[in-house]
Parts: C-alpha cells; sequence; structure tokens
C-alpha cells in the first residue's frame, strides 16, 4: 500500500497556519479512521465472573444508601475502551445492579433504552410505562426509549440484574438525557399474557393499542420453553437460538441493541459466523467455554463476558450432561439500521 505523508513532512509553520484556522490535513490520519480490511477494534474480549462482582456489589449496599445512587449499579466496564468511559463495546453498556428489601429506585425516564436480565432473587418489581412486571430469575424486561421505570422491592432477599443499555451511543451522539418523575399509576395489564402464543396477536374490534412497545416482560419461564421445544423439534446440529422480539412487529424488541437466548445443548460446540456486532454472553443457567480468537473464559452461573465485532467466537457447553441457556445482547440492529452490518468467512 501506499505510504502516506507524515505531519512530521510538513513545515512546522504550515502545521501551525492550518491549526490557527481549525484545520486538520486528512492525508497524515486517513488510514487512522479507515484502516485496511478491518476497523481499529477497541473493545476486548473481557470476562467479569459473578463470584468478584456480587461481594462487591453487597457492599455498595452496606456502604451506599440507595437514596445516594438512585440506581445502585457496578459498571462491567471495558479495559480497552478505557474504564471512565464505562462500555462494554462501542453501543454497549453493562451493570449489576443491587435492589434490596424495601428500597425503591425512582421513577425516571431517558432517551437510551435498556434491558434487564433478572440474575438473582425474587420479590422486586419494575414498573414500565405503567405496567408492574415482576422480576423473576432469567426474566427479560424491557425499558425502551422514553418510557417512565422505577424499581421497587416488596421482598426479603437483595435481588440483582444484569442492565443492558445502549448508552455510550446515545451518549455519543449527544442525545443522553434523563427526566425525573413522580411514583407511577399501575395499570392493569401484561403484554406477555396478551401474546402468551407465538403466531397468535391479539385482535381488538374496537379501540386498538397505539403502544410502540406491546410486551415489556419476557418471562423465562416462557424463553426457556420456547427454547426446549425449538431443540426437540430441530437435528441436533442445528443451534437452538430465540430472539426476543416486538410480537406486533417481528422486529427486534428494542431499535438499537438485539436480544436473545441460546440453548447449548449437552456437551454442545457452536462456532458463530463472524459478523460485525460486538455481543455480550451472559449465563442464565449452566456454564460454558467462550473462545474469541485466542482466548478462552469458562463462563458460570450469571457470569458475563463481551466479544468485539468482526472476530469468531466459539461457545461450548462445559457439561456433557445439562443443557447450558446464555443471554445474548449485540449490536445487529444497529448495524443493519446503518447499513454496516456484514459477516466475514
Ligand atoms: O435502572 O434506570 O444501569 O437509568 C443505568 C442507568 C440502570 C435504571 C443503569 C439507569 C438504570
Amino acid at each position: 500500500m501506499n505510504e502516506l505523508g507524515r505531519l512530521e513532512d510538513l513545515p512546522a509553520d504550515y502545521v501551525a497556519a492550518l491549526k490557527a484556522q481549525n484545520l486538520v490535513p486528512l492525508w497524515p490520519n486517513l488510514r487512522g479512521v479507515l484502516p485496511p480490511g478491518k476497523p481499529t477494534l477497541h473493545t476486548r474480549a473481557t470476562h467479569w465472573p459473578y463470584a468478584a462482582i456480587r461481594p462487591l456489589l453487597i457492599q455498595a449496599g452496606e456502604i451506599t444508601p440507595i437514596e445516594k445512587a438512585e440506581r445502585r449499579v457496578l459498571v462491567l466496564a471495558n479495559p480497552g475502551h478505557g474504564l471512565e468511559k464505562m462500555q462494554a463495546s462501542a453501543a454497549m453498556y453493562l451493570g449489576m445492579q443491587l435492589l434490596l428489601p424495601g428500597e425503591w429506585a425512582p421513577s425516571h425516564r431517558h432517551t437510551p433504552n435498556a434491558v434487564r436480565m433478572v440474575v438473582e432473587g425474587e420479590g422486586a418489581w419494575s414498573t414500565v410505562d405503567g405496567e408492574k412486571c415482576p422480576m423473576l430469575r432469567g426474566d427479560l424486561i424491557l425499558t425502551p426509549t422514553g418510557l417512565w421505570h422505577e424499581h421497587g422491592h416488596d421482598g426479603t432477599v437483595p435481588v440483582i440484574w444484569l442492565d443492558v443499555l445502549d448508552l455510550p451511543l446515545v451518549y455519543y451522539m449527544e442525545t443522553s438525557y434523563h427526566v425525573n418523575g413522580g411514583r407511577q399509576e399501575v395499570t392493569p395489564g401484561q403484554g406477555e399474557r396478551s401474546y402468551a402464543r407465538g403466531g397468535l396477536l391479539p385482535t381488538p374490534v374496537f379501540e386498538r393499542s397505539n403502544k410502540a412497545y406491546p410486551m415489556l416482560r419476557y418471562p423465562w419461564a416462557d424463553a426457556r420453553a420456547a427454547l426446549e421445544s425449538l431443540a426437540a423439534n430441530q437435528p441436533p446440529e442445528q443451534a437452538v437460538q430465540i430472539t426476543y422480539a416486538n410480537p406486533q412487529t417481528g422486529a427486534h424488541a428494542e431499535n438499537i441493541l438485539g436480544f436473545y437466548a441460546l440453548m447449548l445443548r449437552p456437551g454442545q460446540t457452536l462456532t458463530l459466523p463472524t459478523r460485525s456486532p460486538a455481543m455480550v454472553f451472559h449465563v442464565i443457567e449452566g456454564s460454558a467455554h467462550v473462545q474469541v480468537t485466542d482466548q478462552n473464559f469458562l463462563l458460570a452461573e450469571a457470569d458475563t463476558c463481551c466479544a468485539p465485532g468482526y472476530t469468531p467466537v466459539t461457545l461450548r457447553n462445559a457439561s456433557s450432561t445439562e443443557a447450558t441457556f446464555l443471554f445474548i445482547a449485540d449490536e445487529t440492529p444497529l448495524h443493519q439500521k446503518l447499513g454496516v452490518y456484514e459477516t466475514r468467512p
């Protein structure tokens, strides 16, 4: 490839004259912003073991009252981006949130989209857009852009969940902000009961709902049953995966990040296609080896890891007798909408 001129090749007074006019020569920077063949990846394959997070999060509960935190979260930050950036990948933010019995994380809404994947405990709930969603282990609860949400806890044990937000992207776009509100009035109705069976859509005769997000809670019991049913209905060599979708449109549940549940059969190894979006893996049940190029992580239950895009990933069930269930988040909807989505051989 052609060697391009360097900044040092330019006369110092010329460089100074450019700078004084807020001008920059492209050619010394061209390969930096448009590298050959493959983008520069800041996202590093990173493993966050739950056994390391949990005691520190419980300690946060002792040190910091909820009133001083609003959201008591330890952020799973990718060192490749710099920890202070609080990003797991270019577009994904991950946090582990703790809510103790009796606590309330007050109502607010914000421009970034969020989801919660419940990791442990019972008795907590999120009220989203007036719908009170119980938080049971493995449930996925949406808090899409602009919808009011608050978290409360009527139970007796700590509740911990994984937050996945598109905050890094929304912040980068200079569109990230929040608005605080009062306690929401809870309205009747649960999306997961209206959309209780795939392929069967509620069809009101008179009042049509115009909700952009008709289903806010995806119970783990239903997702797990869907995976079991799919596994029983497919040849064993096929991957068993579901997408969390908007049941009314069939599109991804949220606009920017994609969410999936994947079942690894006992002993199964699955090499994923190499694709442009970065991915996050979180173990709902079981344990798995995750290989990202030459790095190997053994993910125990409730562990989380991420992999950069454009990178081969192989998943292997660590058990030869039990199925493993993974929650996956990725940047597919974003890449598809922007037209940069690709697969590599
Ligand atoms: O629970 O609303 O991890 O607003 C980061 C920002 C959680 C939340 C996060 C938030 C929330």
